[in-house]
């Protein structure tokens, strides 16, 4: 550790006395736990065995200790209950200035939707490293195999093996949909807006790039899925250590199997996000309407609903995330105001960054952020990190929750806060909120596509009355 110490130190003199900027992603599973100064060793003892909680470092002097949770979930409210207790703290990082700053993806100057929700703040805690979040879509374009290729901005990202509820094999892969060819694939544009790789000089960046992707395929390469396959795919994703479960998909058909997954999932305490709808009108689709799953509506860059985001009664919609509008350019960059993530349309092999518009494209965040919250180590159960959500939700709308933003907009950095990081350094730098002036890009992002389309929730609604007889497949 010494050696580690001075190499550190040595650094930050050689670059020329930067200021070390308090920053960075924490290290999973591993929380500070702070003392009451003299607290006996025999008394800290017994804290940390009634926690199951492992010491990986004592520094000599220091009422503060690192300790490892081993993946179970950590209650830091019941930690803070104990009398000889007085802090419970992600892994604060440090580097030096020169190391920080905004990644090196070429399209991170157009991606508004990340400081919207204060993406580059919460990596100073937690890039996700330790969670995985199952996209339950039409598949990711993850790796290369036969036909398939594996995208450029996934080149760096882990994931867990998955499997194909759609085809009944174990490669979940993404298509083009032949009904749509320049709709970029759905379940791969999910993924990126998760877990795109980040800093490595291609695309965007995802908003929880440390977090591992889980790809399951419930719906076909048209969009389409049946109760039975969508069911499948929540209790095989539960089984296979799933934390977050992103659902961009929805339907006005309850279907009794994807119901009971649901239950089953919740009471596996798995994290359950999904879409409202893009019908614009005030009925929640399921599985968004099931209570166990966390309801996200849409935003756009003035945090106004856009038009096509459905909303219920007060209740049904748990959060609202960015969702974009392609019909305005309220940021003046030029560009449609989209979500952008990285993803082929065309071909299989047609990679590029998408600018789209929908619910679908506001689900991910929230996923992601839930992803940052396991990732910490601070949250980790489904009631732990709705918790945290929806307590640090910037209000929206009418004051207090209303029928159209839920508790409101999700707020990464806040929602860390809420579980218990420490609060975010005054005078950090950049929240990185790129302005239009920034993007000095050699790169340019292939942003938008031509012509803009916008990418509408894949919908069950349309073939549910025939869902249970007539499964469609392609
Ligand atoms: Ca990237
Ligand atoms: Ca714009
Ligand atoms: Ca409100």
């Amino acid at each position: 550790m010494a050696a580690r110490l001075a190499a550190g130190v040595a650094a930050v003199l050689f670059l020329g006395g930067v200021a070390p900027a308090a920053t960075a992603p924490a290290r999973s599973g591993e929380i500070v736990l702070g003392f009451a100064p003299g607290t006996a060793a025999e008394q800290q003892a017994q804290v940390l065995e009634r926690f199951a909680l492992e010491v990986v470092r004592r520094v000599p002097h220091l009422d503060q200790v690192l300790v490892r949770t081993a993946g179970r979930p950590v209650d830091s409210a019941a930690l803070l209950r104990q009398p000889a207790v007085t802090s419970v703290a992600g892994v604060a990082r440090f580097r030096t200035a020169a190391a920080a700053g905004a990644p090196k993806d070429p399209a991170f100057a157009r991606q508004w939707n990340l400081p919207m929700i204060q993406v580059p703040e919460a990596w100073e805690v937690s890039r996700g490293q330790g969670a995985v979040v199952a996209v339950l879509d039409t598949g990711v374009a993850y790796e290369t195999f036969g036909p398939y290729k594996k995208a450029p901005d996934l080149a760096g990202t882990t994931f867990i093996a998955g499997h194909d509820f759609v085809d009944d094999d174990d490669h979940p892969n993404d298509d083009i949909d032949p009904s749509a060819p320049n709709r970029p694939a759905h379940g791969t544009h999910s993924a990126t807006i998760i877990a795109a790789t980040t800093g490595n000089g291609v695309g965007i960046a995802g908003v929880a790039p440390g977090a591992a992707i889980m790809p399951v395929r419930v719906l076909d390469a048209t969009g389409g899925g049946d109760d039975d396959q969508i069911a499948a795919g929540i209790v095989w994703a539960v089984d296979h250590g799933a934390n977050v479960l992103n659902m961009s998909f929805d339907s006005t058909f309850d279907g009794p199997m994807t119901r009971a997954a649901v239950a089953y999932a919740a009471s596996k305490e798995v994290t359950m996000v999904a879409a409202t709808g893009n019908t614009g009108r005030g009925v929640v689709g399921y599985p968004a309407a099931y209570p166990e799953v966390l309801a996200v509506g849409a935003v756009r860059i003035d945090r106004t609903r856009p038009q096509y985001s459905t909303f219920g009664a007060l209740g049904d919609v748990d959060l609202v995330a960015p969702g974009g509008d392609v019909t305005v350019d309220q940021n003046g960059d030029g560009a449609p105001d989209g979500i952008l993530g990285h993803s082929m349309a065309n071909a299989i092999n047609g990679f590029g960054e998408q600018a789209v518009e929908g619910t679908s494209a506001a689900a991910p965040h929230v996923s992601a952020v839930a992803a940052l919250l396991v990732g910490s180590g601070l949250a980790r159960t489904a009631t732990q990190v709705r918790t945290a959500l929806v307590a640090s939700a910037l209000d929206l709308g009418p004051t207090g929750p209303d029928p159209f933003h839920g508790a409101g907009l999700v707020q990464a950095r806040a929602a860390l806060t809420a579980a218990g990081a420490p609060p975010a350094t005054p005078g950090t730098p950049p929240s990185t909120a790129p302005s239009s002036g920034l993007s000095v890009q050699s790169e340019p992002a292939r942003v938008p596509w031509a012509p803009i389309f916008v990418v509408s929730l894949f919908t069950l609604a349309a073939c549910a009355a025939v869902a249970l007889t007539a499964r469609r497949r392609s």
